[in-house]
């Protein structure tokens, strides 16, 4: 496999997104001489507390840009060390990954369990196998770079625990781990019934133990959840620090595991094969044009 050791020759084709709330930037573009599309994703890194002496003094010019009563802001280069990035590379980037990364409208849709079954459904079931290599490979241990945290080899109700790759592992702040059922059957929220109950309590106990144990996070400033709708059809859970907050922690993406575990226990087995579900939905994504089209149709009833 192909892997860069610089950014030389590389060429911008657009911007895909430029963040100032997480401070992060998306490009596509193409190495010389290199086959296929690069999607690169800048962030710039947290600070290191070691080096803010070194940067508070003589040789960090300000420049005031706003002042009011006791209230001024400036801007500053800190000299030393150079500012740090983040760089998260996808190459080749297929037209699906550059749509995902790419900035959209984003809608809320009320998806009932119709809708789940005569269209969203029919759609997962469509998708290549190929979307979930990725995951076999880490179910396999055939690739992943990253450390293995955790695993639970029940087939049942085992699981797999890797950091997420979202996670930069320089903070416990930003503690994201990425739990895999061993399980290949469970599709996303929908498949969940009563008889997946041991795994999620399996999840929730075992998962959080272990990152007490591994990165000193009590389990009551974790927050587990699932995505509805995922991106990948293979069930698992996000397991973030309670600190750690963006679009895929907020309402109407995120469904905190205790509740769908309290749900299934309270309401009954088929919670959520009954359950309207509000999910976000970005413009580029293959579901809104099928989610769309069953608004407009019922509206028109
Ligand atoms: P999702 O809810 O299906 O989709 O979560 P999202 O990407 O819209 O959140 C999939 C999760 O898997 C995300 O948190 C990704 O960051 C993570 N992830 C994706 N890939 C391809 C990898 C990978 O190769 N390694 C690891 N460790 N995590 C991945």
């Amino acid at each position: 496999t192909w892997r860069p050791t610089s950014f030389d020759g590389f060429e911008i084709e657009k911007i895909l997104y430029h963040d100032p709330d997480t401070k992060s930037l998306g490009v596509l573009g193409s190495f010389k001489g290199v086959e296929g599309r690069a999607i690169v994703k800048l962030q710039r890194q947290h600070f290191d507390i070691d080096n803010i002496p070194e940067a508070l003094n003589s040789n960090t010019n300000l420049q005031m840009s706003f002042e009011n009563d006791v209230y001024s802001k400036y801007t500053a280069v800190l000299p030393t060390p150079h500012t740090l990035v983040n760089v998260d590379l996808t190459h080749p980037a297929t037209d699906l990954h550059i749509k995902k990364a790419q900035e959209q409208p984003y809608h809320m849709v009320h998806e009932t369990p119709k809708m789940y079954q005569n269209l969203v459904l029919p759609f997962i079931q469509s998708l290549p196998p190929s979307r979930l290599q990725w995951v076999y490979n880490m179910l396999d241990k055939k690739k992943e770079v990253e450390p293995l945290i955790f695993e639970d080899p029940d087939p049942q109700n085992g699981f797999m625990m890797h950091p997420d790759m979202k996670w930069d592992k320089t903070t416990t702040q930003q503690l994201y781990c990425l739990v895999l059922c061993n399980r290949r059957d469970i599709l996303n929220l929908r498949s969940l019934t009563a008889e997946h109950l041991p795994l999620l309590y399996n999840i929730k106990k075992q998962a959080a133990q272990v990152i007490q144990d591994r990165f000193g996070v009590p389990p009551d400033q974790l927050r587990m959840y699932v995505h509805y709708l995922p991106s990948y059809y293979h069930f698992h859970v996000h397991v973030t620090h309670v600190k750690l907050s963006n679009m895929g922690s907020a309402v109407g993406k995120a469904y905190l595991l205790e509740d769908i575990i309290d749900n299934i226990e309270t309401y009954g087995s088929d919670f959520y094969q009954r359950k309207t579900l509000t999910v976000t939905v970005g413009e580029n994504e293959d579901l809104w044009g099928i989610y769309s089209k069953a608004v407009n149709e019922n509206a028109e009833k």
